[in-house]
């Protein structure tokens, strides 16, 4: 078992939370581009999800029979998320890719350990114990009063979107205590705002650990792409290693 908050790899950790209908996607989205643009070529990837076992569990959570139960739910949660840190998420950051990533395990302490109620704690260890610890280095929370969530929402809810607000105010609840609680990691973004004035304050977060990233990896080149054309072999620079072949999304499409 490794420590129970494991950052102790050469890649960056980058995780996106935030209630339903927050903009979440949108936002992930423009920040894959935008770290494109820096020459730096994330694995984009999203929980649940993110492998091909991932996204055929994602299906069965999400719009799986109505009386699967909060523990199985959260068993299963686990399970996706054991299976990507070990084959997808843990591999990356140890050969020093950047992992950008649409939620993680904040996501089962926010939803199954206080919205459902399991246990804040209980859902931490157990999935501490799924991940061997892996941590990411930056959280970026994109918060919403779940009452203007409500009223952006379009299309079919699906079986999570079915629970009353009241759900999704112990969801925002949680999110703001694991940013009190770890203030280093945490970077609460308003997500009320415009879409462009949201893109550009998570920037402005994200900014110093772009900054950190080319200041330990050089030969970051200007864009990725180019970066492909000009680089035919993976080259480790201080522990990272950047990777010259630009993914496009790694973990399904949303
Ligand atoms: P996205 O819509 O952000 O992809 O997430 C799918 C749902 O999965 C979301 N709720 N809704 N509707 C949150 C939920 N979820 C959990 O409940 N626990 C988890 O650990 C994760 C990763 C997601």
């Amino acid at each position: 078992m490794k420590s129970a908050s494991d950052t102790n790899y050469p890649g960056l950790f980058i995780t996106f939370e935030g209630g339903d209908s927050c903009g979440k996607s949108t936002q992930i989205r423009l920040t894959h581009r935008w770290l494109l643009e820096q020459g730096i070529d994330p694995v984009f990837t999203r929980e649940p999800g993110g492998t091909p076992l991932g996204e055929q569990l994602r299906t069965l959570i999400i719009h799986g029979p109505d009386d699967v139960d909060p523990r199985t739910e959260a068993l299963l949660y686990s399970a996706q998320r054991a299976y990507h840190v070990a084959t997808k998420i843990r591999p990356a950051l140890q050969s020093g890719r950047v992992v950008l990533q649409d939620r993680y395990l904040d996501s089962s302490v926010a939803y199954q350990g206080a919205a459902r109620e399991l246990g804040v704690e209980e859902i931490r260890d157990l999935n501490i114990w799924a991940t061997e610890g892996l941590m990411p280095n930056v959280t970026i929370l994109l918060d919403l009063d779940p009452e203007v969530a409500h009223s952006r929402r379009t299309g079919e809810p699906d079986r999570l979107e079915r629970e009353p607000t009241e759900f999704q105010h112990r969801v925002r609840e949680q999110y703001h205590a694991l940013a009190e609680q770890f203030p280093d990691r945490y970077r609460i973004i308003d997500a009320s705002a415009d879409i462009e004035t949201v893109q550009a304050d998570i920037r402005s977060a994200l900014a110093p650990f772009v900054e950190k990233l080319r200041a330990t990896a050089t030969g970051i080149s200007s864009a990725a792409a180019s970066s492909a054309a000009s680089v035919s072999t993976t080259h480790q620079t201080s522990g990272r290693i950047m990777s010259p072949t630009p993914s496009i999304f790694e973990g399904g499409s949303k």
